[in-house]
């Protein structure tokens, strides 16, 4: 960036960027065997999701196959599908949880 318009390079303009962390889209994926029940008391304690959202996530992955259930930075996202992963283990449920990037 530059005072005034008189130094200004056209060729090389440039904006201060500001720099955000890469944020991950945190994904549940059907399967035939988990119970709704089970997937709607994931999604309320670990996503913090009222019963009511909770039920239409749970729909839309049911019917789709997968949705995003949330958006994070690295550190939380993993700690997300890692909660997911050893609460469906616990109870023999084959749900799956991973996460991409935005
Ligand atoms: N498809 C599962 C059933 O019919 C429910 C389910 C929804 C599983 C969302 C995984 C994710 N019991």
């Amino acid at each position: 960036p530059s005072k005034g318009r008189e130094d200004v390079d056209l060729a090389t303009k440039t904006k201060p960027k500001t720099q955000r962390p890469p944020l991950y889209k945190v994904l549940l994926l059907n399967d035939d065997f988990t119970p709704m029940e089970f997937v709607v008391h994931i999604l309320e304690r670990l996503f913090g999701m009222t019963h009511a959202q909770a039920i239409e996530i749970m729909l839309t992955v049911h019917r789709k196959g997968v949705a995003v259930v949330g958006v994070f930075s690295h550190e939380i996202a993993e700690t997300k599908v890692a909660q997911v992963m050893e609460l469906a283990r616990r109870q023999q449920h084959p749900l799956q949880c991973t996460m991409e990037k935005e």
